[in-house]
């Protein structure tokens, strides 16, 4: 872990019921993924969620009515930040894995597509955020990658479980124009760079090296309230419509 704290926005990305058996002791309660992002700005973008299928995760009483799931190393940390239903201590109602959690719909803030899919991508790191990533293929280089795998390999889709229609019907969706790299900018840095699959670790590390940089302080939003202005500003005002709304809350690690 880095020195300075890292400030993450949480996307409150809910579980659209029916539940499947794993989740039905939750039926009932208002349950969300919660994706750890440095981008709220971004979430008009969003094509699915991204879990670790071996990872492990558990459903957590974050108040009197909301679930959050995430990894327990990110509870325990939430719940000294003042978010546990039990003061100070994780409460977990039900414990578990990525597989179990492939496939859950779900409906996230300011997205464009209504309803989006939890998805597999392997590269997640447990001990970063809550393990929950939500998926911006327009914006970011891991996210455009990891869908460009499920998309293009039907081995893959099927050794975890994934359907086409979680996958193939979602387009990326063109938000942000930075110039010199258009409005699609992870796109066109993992095609420059030659990136073939998520897991080719350097080149994705220079690919986001970047587009990060440039995509905040060069950016435009190209769509949502606060189109025609610079990331770089959108970037708080939006961060606090969603904290104030309900729909995020900031976590810090
Ligand atoms: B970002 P930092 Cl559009 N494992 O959100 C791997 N990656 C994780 C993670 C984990 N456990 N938790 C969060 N992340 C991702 C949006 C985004 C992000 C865009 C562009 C760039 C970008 C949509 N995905 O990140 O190591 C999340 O993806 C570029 C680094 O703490 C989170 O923000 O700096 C970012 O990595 C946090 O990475």
């Amino acid at each position: 872990e880095g020195v300075q704290p890292q400030d993450y926005t949480l996307i409150k990305m809910e579980v659209v019921s029916p539940f499947p058996p794993k989740l039905s002791a939750l039926e009932g309660r208002k349950v969300y993924l919660a994706a750890a992002t440095l981008r709220p700005e971004t979430m008009y973008g969003q094509t699915n969620a991204w879990v670790l299928p071996d990872g492990k995760y558990g459903a957590f009483e974050i108040s009197d009515t909301d679930v959050f799931i995430l990894t327990q190393r990110a509870a325990l940390n939430l719940a000294y930040q003042r978010f546990s239903k039990v003061p100070e201590k994780p409460s977990c109602l039900v414990e578990l894995t990525g597989y179990d959690l492939i496939g859950l719909p779900l409906k996230s803030p300011l997205s464009f597509n209504e309803i989006i899919y939890s998805l597999p991508m392997l590269t997640i790191l447990t001990d970063k955020g809550t393990g929950i990533v939500t998926s911006v293929p327009s914006d970011a280089p891991d996210d455009f990658m990891a869908l460009h795998d499920l998309k293009s390999k039907p081995a893959l889709r099927a050794k975890y479980g994934v359907k086409d229609e979680w996958v193939l019907p979602f387009e990326i969706v063109p938000i942000i124009n930075i110039p010199d790299f258009g409005d699609k900018s992870a796109e066109k840095v993992c095609t420059d760079l030659k990136i073939k699959s998520q897991n080719e670790k350097d080149k994705l590390a220079e690919a986001k090296r970047l587009t990060y940089l440039k995509g905040f302080t060069d950016g435009i939003m190209l769509v949502g309230e606060f189109t025609g202005r610079k990331v770089q500003e959108a970037k708080p005002l939006i961060k606090t419509k969603l904290t104030e709304t309900g729909q995020a809350i900031m976590y810090s690690e």
